[in-house]
């Protein structure tokens, strides 16, 4: 397949000022007629040749300024139309006519089908499989939308932009025409046709313009769009206050769709959405259901500034309007929530999907300079890893300069397809400083890892920090250069008081921030009398690695003491990590392992810390997953041995403080009405962890059996079956209530997808079978991406023991799968074949068994550029 460099970008002949839409819509035979202003660029010879993007399109008719083009004139292809000599005016007028089977495509990508619902995919080259068109984020454009259906079938017709005429054409045919007054690229063009329900309500911006809101799903689920909405008008003020960011258009729509590839899309005005992350009422959505849609609503409406009035020059800029937009939600929750526990949670997300990524096979900058499928740079390093770096660029110029600098950007490229080094440009204007070298962080991929030592000096009073840094190589770049590393850091004393100091050199040190820009950084603290506990990289303050000489002794007092809430949270999971490696050893070497008795009276002496927030300690408690566990031993991985120090240090915890356990967890029944506020989720979190100890000790069984039937909403509910099926597998009780969950929410696909997802994190070696079976369960369906992602997806990346089961069964099975999937949606398919990215850090029986079955998919025939970019990558 074809490479596309950084390096070539350059802009195209033509540009496209306006482009009209008519669509025809009909199931399997969609007329659209695409009638585009065409304009030659400045100092463009007249005769240049405009070479249009297509997709396995079918051209109807072509007419260059009202006459029909000549077939001499034109090379046609179903994924190009090139025209040969367009004529000398600088401005032309382009008719294109092609004809679509939307209820065919089921890639999900430009025009298809979802539950009779017409609906539109452009991101990122979706466009050109609806007509042809320079189908680059660079020609932003003015669309006039006209879309014409049957009125019975799709009573609805939404695209982007205000609403304009629309009427009846006669034999039960209606018209509505959508005017969007911003030029916008064409992967944010966007319609939707159906039968749908509808919510409505209105929002006031900050300078008194009164906006329309719709959210439209499935008729009978307006109830459940309820949270949805709050959450958008919550976002919609929320960027006002915090961005001077105000909405634009008269209406804003949302359209929630079961049929999706990814979360949600941020089309303007019209936001398409995942079902999953707008529908969410106590009985179906669990408390992490309800964050992910305040999420996500905030997210795609956010892009409105970040993405759509400021887009992407070309795709290798990606992280330009997703790495800065996850950070803008990330902020949203942390000030709507509790931003400790929130920090927490993304650093989780970032280790267990970035860090893989990042020390794999498919490493890559957050800005890429080459892809072969764009689709597939759709990764945890663009959009988390990309998020983190903006975060750094906070932390190096503080909040006032950064707001700054974000005025800036706005000022300066509202309207424009940017670049990062747009963005960066105007960090370094608004604040004086320098950011080139910072600016490695966007191009050079891989983890860096501090190795940090120290020491103090009593007669000197000097307290002393070494610091190397280092960058790992990564695919195509051996050699790495120095980076700007901005650490957050605390000494602390006795009692956990911060130690002051009265000097310090070697590095510069802002408001508790050492700037590392050298390989090596002796930091020297004069004035300090005792030698403190240092805390480091506090607030996650850059997303690394470290390697940290510290006695035991100061780990469990910066658990205890830490005033940085998230580094008081790193220090008691190092802690666990530590001790869940130890034993990992242990029994691979044949023994059993030692736990020691200080760490689980240390989680006793969290669980019942009132000082601390219930979603902070519920946090604590969850031990590292045996993915994260696999990560950080880094090679040589035997998930089994994993699994199973796991569950000795679950089982140690759970015997030294089943009684407080119990009556913690008691004392924490809901008492209120249900709401799905993060203090309430956070007491429903704690106590279902306590429950997910307590059903390691006898009774575990029946205490969970009767939390499950006793639930009053979806997350006791869901975590009460989780509970059964994971520790009490095949018991009476686990099937009793696997069953009655299936069948109370059979007809609902959203709440199946837990009930998928319970059963195909079981580990053990049974859980090949049992996803295979459940892949032929009337629920399933191997055409929708939910279901996929829910079974297959859960199985492949979150049941270590399951997947990687010891003959190879599982790889196998996932192989077969995979191409199956492929066949109907190469781009969910691609997504999914990367759960065996992290092959090469198994022991060597498991390796060789992974890389036949990627051997399977690279060797299949006509597989698609999606699934092969991924596997070749992860081959090579
Ligand atoms: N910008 C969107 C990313 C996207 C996407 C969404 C749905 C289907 C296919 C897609 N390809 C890319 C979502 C976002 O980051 O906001
Ligand atoms: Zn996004």
């Amino acid at each position: 397949g074809q490479v596309f460099k950084l390096e070539d970008y350059r802009p195209n002949d033509y540009l496209i000022p306006q482009t009209n839409l008519t669509f025809r819509l009909s199931p399997k035979t969609t007329i659209v007629t695409a009638t585009l202003t065409v304009e030659r660029r400045d100092g463009v010879a007249a005769a240049a040749p405009l070479v249009l993007d297509g997709d396995g399109l079918a051209l109807k008719r072509i007419e260059i300024d009202g006459k029909k083009a000549k077939p001499a004139d034109l090379l046609v292809t179903p994924d190009q139309l090139t025209i040969l000599k367009p004529p000398a005016a600088r401005r032309f007028q382009l008719l294109i006519e092609t004809e679509l089977a939307p209820a065919g495509n089921e890639a999900l990508m430009g025009l298809y089908r979802s539950n009779n619902v017409y609906c539109t995919q452009c991101e990122a080259e979706g466009f050109r499989r609806i007509t042809y068109f320079l189908d680059r984020p660079d020609i932003l454009s003015v669309y006039t939308v006209r879309i014409e259906a049957l009125r019975d079938e799709a009573p609805l017709l939404l695209s982007n932009g205000n609403p304009g005429a629309k009427g009846d054409i006669g034999d039960g045919w209606h018209y509505a025409v959508w005017h969007d007054p911003f030029p916008k690229p064409s992967y944010l063009f966007a319609l939707v046709a159906g039968n749908l329900g509808q919510v409505t309500d209105s929002f006031v911006t900050m300078s008194g313009r009164k906006v329309e809101l719709g959210i439209y799903v499935e008729r009978g689920k307006e109830k459940l769009a309820g949270y949805a909405m709050d959450a958008l008008k919550r976002s919609m003020r929320w960027d006002e206050e915090a961005f001077g960011r105000e909405y634009d258009l008269d209406v804003f729509n949302i359209v929630a769709v079961s049929d999706f590839n990814m979360g949600a899309m941020e089309n303007k005005g019209l936001n398409i959405f995942n079902d999953k992350y707008v529908l969410a009422d106590e009985e179906t959505a669990t408390d992490a259901d309800f964050a992910n849609i305040e999420a996500i609503i905030a997210h795609e409406y956010f892009h409105n500034w970040t993405g759509n009035r400021i887009t992407c020059r070309d795709w290798f800029q990606l992280c330009l309007k997703e790495g800065l937009t996850v950070f803008r939600d990330h902020e949203f929750s942390a000030d709507q929530r509790s931003r400790a526990v929130k920090r927490i949670a993304e650093v989780r997300t970032l280790r267990a999907h970035q860090f893989p990524e990042d020390q794999g096979p498919l490493a890559h900058p957050v800005r890429p300079r080459r892809y072969r499928e764009i689709n597939n740079f759709y990764t945890a390093t663009v959009y988390e890893k990309g998020s983190e770096v903006v975060r750094m660029i906070r932390t190096i110029l503080g909040a006032d300069a950064f707001r700054a600098g974000m005025d800036l950007y706005f000022e300066r490229h509202d309207g424009e397809a940017a670049t990062i080094e747009d963005f960066i440009k105007v960090f370094e204007d608004a604040s004086g400083r320098d950011l080139s070298q910072f600016a490695l962080w966007y191009h050079q991929a891989g983890t860096p890892n501090l190795t940090v030592s120290s020491t103090h000096n009593a007669a000197a009073r000097e307290f002393t920090l070494e610091i190397e840094q280092s960058v790992p190589p990564t695919p195509s770049e051996s050699r790495k250069r120095l980076m700007h590393i901005p650490l957050a850091f605390g000494l602390i004393g006795a009692g956990g008081k911060p130690v002051a100091y009265s000097g310090v050199e070697g590095a510069s040190v802002e408001d508790g921030v050492i700037h590392l820009r050298k390989r090596r950084h002796v930091v020297r603290f004069s004035g300090v009398a005792e030698r403190p506990a240092v805390s480091l990289n506090r607030g996650f303050s850059a997303p690394v690695t470290l390697s940290v000489e510290q006695k035991a002794d100061d780990q469990f007092f910066l658990a205890r003491h830490d005033s940085d809430a998230f580094s008081r949270w790193q220090a008691f999971n190092t802690l666990l990590t530590d001790a869940l490696i130890a034993a990992f050893r242990e029994i691979l070497g044949g023994k059993q392992p030692v736990l020691a008795t200080r760490l689980t009276e240390l989680a006793g002496s969290i669980a019942g810390d009132e000082t601390l927030e219930p979603a902070y300690r519920a946090l604590a408690l969850a031990l590292p997953g045996d993915a994260d566990i696999a990560r950080d031993i880094g090679k040589n991985i035997d998930p089994d041995a994993i699994h199973a120090a796991r569950q000795a240090l679950a089982l140690a915890i759970a015997t030294a403080n089943g009684e407080a356990f119990s009556s913690l967890y008691h004392s924490l029944a809901d008492k209120a009405a249900f709401s799905p506020d993060a203090a309430s989720a956070g007491r429903r979190a704690l106590r279902n962890i306590l429950l997910d100890y307590l059903s390691l000790l006898p009774g575990g069984a029946a205490s969970a059996a009767r939390h499950f039937q006793s639930a009053t909403n979806m997350t006791d509910r869901a975590a009460a079956l989780a509970v059964l099926a994971h520790r009490h597998h095949a018991s009476p009780e686990a099937n009793e209530a696997l069953a009655a969950f299936e069948k109370t929410y059979a007809s609902d696909p959203l709440v199946m997808d837990k009930w998928f997802q319970i059963q195909a994190s079981v580990p053990g070696p049974q859980a090949v079978e049992t996803v295979r079976a459940l892949s032929a369960h009337p629920a399933f369906s191997m055409a929708n991406p939910n279901r996929v992602r829910s079974l297959i997806g859960t199985f492949s990346s979150a049941n270590q023991t399951g997947f990687h089961r010891a003959d190879g069964e599982g790889y196998r099975f996932f192989a077969q799968t995979v191409l199956e999937v492929e066949k109907r949606n190469p781009q969910v398919a691609a997504r999914l074949a990367t759960a065996l990215r992290s092959w090469r850090s198994l022991e060597p029986g498991r390796q060789a068994k992974a890389r036949e079955a990627l051997l399977s998919i690279a060797n299949a025939e006509n597989l698609s550029a999606d699934l092969r970019d991924i596997v070749e990558r992860t081959l090579a």
